[in-house]
């Protein structure tokens, strides 16, 4: 699986690429990759991170790459009873987005908790197959099953994981290393059992490349009996990314698991990214980070919220912060008991982990201090049961402390949620923002209510920004620069910015003038300098 057009760019850009870039390289792809297991171009964070930064529309993202790319297998990743959210959702929510997402052209949902929590993970394996979708379930990996001394998750904990993930009916079962702690021997040692266990079962294992030990581990993944493995283009792989799909390919060639793919198609694939690129070098993680990094077996980081918690650091000038926020992670994640973390458990822990760095708290000051200190609202939800119940119970005396008294849930959270009336969010959407609200706004504004209401605001009064290229769209253009915008197929505006007036009016907004296929216009912009 080619994971460039999600989780590479989500791992290294902060999810920032956009459809216009997207949609740029996608015949390429469909001509030249079609032997790929699937391409995995949706859901993660790319839902969000589209609607609230790059004020496009996800689900006509969706339907544009679809038409675009008919032949490849899409893919993309549900947080379970999370949804693409931080949060659980009414069961109906849930349902409902898959349904969505398989009417505008997703294929394969790889389905996790961020708990590993089995009713949370059925709930979603649930949703997908009424939605005819391909159920690909996943096994979040935490720990490391090749150090005998790691007691928690063993390799007898990920058997009897699987074994009830095909209880409940799967099509796929993924082995999800979200921090690339699978070392090489460790994915040898869990999928040759697995593929004992399950001759039949297709099996498809996922990594990031933080250690820089990616590679290694995927090649011994495929002589394990793996069945797809998921890269990132070269240009858009390695580090807290995923291994790079040429040196995969290229390891390959001539072996029996030939994967048959070409080195110079990927190559041209790798040199539209390292163009691409360029374009979004504010989001670069590569600003701070150098080089692959081995700690991440003992802080357990997950690839994207590595790449965000050192952007912070750093960008608050804080860059030996950093260490230090690595280290109270892996205090955090002990004190709560040893978490898989995954998004939203993975925000939980870093959540927790800032919290103390901030307050300068060490583990033995939050265990002695808890029903003094005021934890942040995630971590105090963790608490309270609402992302389900982590494998082994909640870590005690700290939770009661935390609570201080507050209700918990027990069980699956969406279960005691009730449902949402889509009708009633089509109306409310309707009489504020006009009779255009679609299906997917009402599912958009189900998962994200706010960020939904900003989007359609800014959607109304500025128009489509997604068909704007990317230079322009991040930075604007220059006075005197002529450029070109397709609305649509035959539909182009030719747009030149002439002037902007030297004085601000009283409400700080600067007059700009500009040609708009011809004719000269205006309009006031606010000033942000
Ligand atoms: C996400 O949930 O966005 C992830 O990429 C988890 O690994
Ligand atoms: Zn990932």
């Amino acid at each position: 699986m080619d994971t460039t057009f999600r989780d590479a760019h989500q791992s290294l850009l902060a999810t920032r690429v956009r459809t216009h870039d997207l949609l740029k390289i996608s015949p390429f792809v469909s001509h030249n990759f079609n032997t790929l297991y699937s391409l995995e171009n949706w859901g993660g964070a790319t839902f969000d991170v589209a609607l609230r930064f790059l004020h496009e529309c996800p689900w006509e993202r969706l339907e544009s790459m679809r038409k675009l790319i008919p032949n490849i297998p899409f893919q993309m990743l549900l947080r379970g009873a999370n949804g693409v959210g931080y949060t659980s959702y009414p069961d109906n929510a849930v349902y409902k987005f898959c349904e969505l997402s398989v009417k505008a052209g997703m294929d394969i949902f790889r389905v996790f908790d961020s708990l590993n929590y089995l009713p949370n993970l059925v709930l979603g394996i649930d949703a997908v197959g009424n939605a005819g979708g391909v159920v690909e379930a996943a096994i979040s990996y935490s720990g490391d099953i090749s150090d005998p001394s790691k007691k928690k998750y063993t390799l007898d904990y990920y058997m009897k994981l699987a074994d009830e993930l095909v209880k409940a009916g799967i099509h796929v079962l993924c082995i999800k290393d979200m921090a690339g702690l699978l070392k090489p021997r460790a994915a040898k040692l869990l999928i040759s059992r697995l593929r004992e266990r399950y001759p039949d079962l297709p099996i498809h294992v996922h990594t990031h490349d933080t250690s820089g030990a990616g590679v290694a581990s995927m090649l011994e993944c495929a002589y394990a009996g793996a069945d797809a493995v998921d890269v990132a283009v070269d240009s858009m792989s390695g580090m807290t990314s995923q291994p790079s799909m040429g040196a995969v390919v290229a390891s390959l060639m001539g072996h029996e698991l030939d994967t048959g793919m070409n080195l110079n198609d990927v190559s041209q694939y790798s040199a539209f990214w390292e163009q691409t690129r360029t374009l979004y070098a504010p989001f670069e993680c590569a600003v701070t980070m150098k080089s692959g990094n081995a700690d991440v077996y003992q802080n357990e980081i997950p690839g994207g919220q590595y790449t965000n918690l050192q952007f912070q650091a750093f960008s608050l000038g804080l860059g030996d912060q950093f260490e230090a926020v690595k280290k109270a992670y892996r205090e955090a994640n002990l004190l709560l008991g040893d978490l898989i973390k995954v998004t939203p458990s993975s925000k939980v822990v870093g959540d927790l982990a800032q919290f103390m760095v901030q307050n300068k708290l060490s583990a033995a000051d939050v265990e002695a201090g808890a029903e003094n200190l005021s934890f942040p609202k995630s971590v105090i939800e963790f608490v309270q049961g609402y992302l389900g119940e982590p494998y082994g119970g909640f870590s005690e005396p700290l939770r009661t402390k935390m609570l201080k008294g507050l209700p918990t849930v027990k069980g699956r959270p969406g279960a005691t949620m009730a449902p949402l009336d889509f009708a009633a969010i089509k109306s409310k959407l309707s009489e504020e923002h006009g009779p255009r609200i679609t299906e997917y706004d009402v599912l958009s504004y189900a998962m994200y209510p706010k960020v939904t209401e900003d989007f359609l605001f800014f959607r109304n009064k500025y128009g489509p920004v997604d068909k704007l290229d990317t230079r322009i769209f991040l930075t604007g253009p220059k006075v005197g620069e002529e450029f070109e915008v397709q609305i649509e197929k035959g539909k182009t505006l030719h747009i030149k910015t002439l002037a902007m007036a030297e004085d601000l009016n009283v409400n700080g907004e600067r007059e700009v003038f500009f040609e708009l296929n011809g004719q000269l216009r205006s309009v006031m912009v606010r000033d942000q300098e």
